[in-house]
């Protein structure tokens, strides 16, 4: 039987777990969980993620509620040869960790706090000016990681590079990432990232459902 994965396309969390299961060349069945239909919220999903969120993994051994824990359980379970996107040398792994940790506590609640109260609070220009500061302080701070090494984590793509570029990519809807400003960063997202032969399919597709979700709801200019 396929692994399953509960997804909704638009969000980044997903769509790192997406690219991930691309790169290695996994086949998982695919459960969509519409967030703007409130499927999430449904009784047969709170069964198997009681915090109601994607992506969700499930295989006849473990279900897993979070996307840095399922792209390592993939790396370790699925990674078929592939282990420099989870490195087995404990000083790379533990900078993975890192930027992984740093994705999910920081990075992804500054995202998720914008473009969340975008949709359901509809904000303002001005209000959405105010996390578009916090945003640009995101973006200096990754500037000086891609100075410490060539990726996010190291020097090398790992794992650390699906998860940060899916939601940087959905920032750049507020916060343009221009060159001038972040030059590392671009080159990283332009030359490399967007350089994988899934990105368009699958962070550009999800990410533009969600662009145009964002687009109704606010009269802030987002960046198509
Ligand atoms: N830490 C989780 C966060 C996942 C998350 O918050 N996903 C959002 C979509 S981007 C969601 O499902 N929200 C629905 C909810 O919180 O009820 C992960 O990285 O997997």
């Amino acid at each position: 039987m396929k692994p399953e994965l509960y997804l909704d396309r638009r969000s980044p969390p997903v769509r790192s777990v997406l690219m991930l299961i691309q790169a290695l060349g996994i086949e998982v069945e695919e459960k969509i969980i519409d967030l703007s239909k409130g499927e999430h919220f449904g009784e047969s999903f709170l069964k198997i993620n009681s915090c109601h969120t994607v992506p969700t993994f499930r295989d006849s051994k473990i279900t897993l509620t979070d996307s840095h824990c399922i792209l390592i359980y993939l790396c370790e379970n699925y990674g078929k040869g592939n282990n420099l996107l989870w490195p087995s040398d404990p000083y790379q792994r533990i900078q993975v960790l890192s930027k992984l940790f740093y994705s999910g506590t920081l990075l992804f609640r500054r995202d998720s706090d914008a473009i969340g109260q975008i949709i359901i609070n509809k904000l303002k220009k001005e209000q959405v000016e105010e996390h578009a500061v916090k945003f640009r302080e995101q973006f200096d701070i990754l500037e000086n990681f891609l100075t410490e090494n060539e990726f996010i984590a190291c020097d090398t793509m790992t794992i650390a590079d699906f998860s940060v570029v899916t939601i940087v990519s959905t920032m750049d809807m507020i916060v343009p990432v221009v060159v001038e400003s972040w030059p590392k960063l671009h080159n990283w997202w332009f030359n490399h990232m967007k350089k994988l032969p899934f990105y368009e399919k699958v962070n550009q597709d999800g990410l533009n459902a969600l662009k145009e979700w964002a687009k109704q709801s606010t009269d802030f200019k987002i960046n198509m």
